[in-house]
């Protein structure tokens, strides 16, 4: 699935690669696109590419909501057992998700998570990545080196059982451990991105990134574990 809010220019391009990738590995696939109200036409664009392709489908939202409430959506209304998530601006790769399909498949997880081994971002957002992972790993006493990075597989029973917030798409793979469940990190390609353009500023993702950090530490420190005997 792919959370889509204003990116017209990398639609036909995202189609055309997850189609041409998941085809050629033998996948049994649905693409799920989520429309968080777009205002420049690519709505329309992915009601066209439905139209052209039944596997291709479309939920629109009535208003922007934002990336986190996209992710949501699209994770309960992919009809799947596994749930594969990509950007739409083809800055990670479709032709690898087949990869990290195999290795949840062959190690039993409950998901895989990509880590951009050598990313094609500006020095300043590389930076601010990382000192942003450290902060995160550092309250949520994790190890997750990339949790930003957009492409990720999971079972989809384990990713629905998460109770997701505002913002928490960057927390995912901690959000799932704490259920309980597996995650794995592989080394994934990236590419600069194809067009338009980020919707985020170092500042808004800094605040709402630390803030959201805190919550999940609470969360943490609060979680319940019981048993009856
Ligand atoms: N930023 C943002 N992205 C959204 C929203 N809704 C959906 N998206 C999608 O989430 C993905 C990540 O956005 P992007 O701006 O590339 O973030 P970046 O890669 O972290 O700079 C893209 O596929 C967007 O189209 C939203 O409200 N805000
Ligand atoms: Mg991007």
């Amino acid at each position: 699935m792919v959370p889509v809010y204003n990116e017209i220019g990398c639609l036909d391009p995202l189609v055309e690669r997850v189609r041409g990738a998941l085809d050629s590995a033998g996948i049994d696939w649905e693409l799920v696109l989520v429309d968080d109200g777009s205002t420049d036409g690519s709505g329309e664009k992915m009601d066209e590419l439905s139209a052209a392709d039944d596997r291709v489908r479309v939920l629109h939202f009535v208003a922007n909501c934002g990336q986190t409430a996209g992710l949501d959506a699209g994770f309960r209304h992919a009809r799947g057992c596994i749930i594969g998530l990509l950007d739409a601006d083809l800055q990670t790769f479709p032709e690898d998700i087949p990869q990290l399909l195999h290795t949840l498949r062959k190690e039993s997880l409950d998901a895989v998570v990509g880590i951009r081994a050598d990313r094609k971002d500006t020095g300043w957002r590389k930076f601010s990545s990382w000192f942003a992972n450290g902060v995160r790993n550092r309250l949520t006493r994790e190890d997750i080196v990339d949790t930003g990075c957009p492409i990720k597989v999971f079972r989809a029973e384990a990713i629905r059982s998460v109770k997701l917030f505002k913002g928490m798409h960057r927390f995912l793979p901690t959000l799932l451990r704490m259920e309980g469940f597996s995650v794995r990190q592989v080394p994934v390609r990236h590419a600069s991105r194809l067009t338009g353009s980020s919707k985020y500023g170092t500042l808004d993702r800094a605040f709402s990134g630390l803030r959201d950090a805190l919550a999940v530490r609470w969360m943490q420190d609060r979680s319940m574990r019981w048993k009856l005997r």
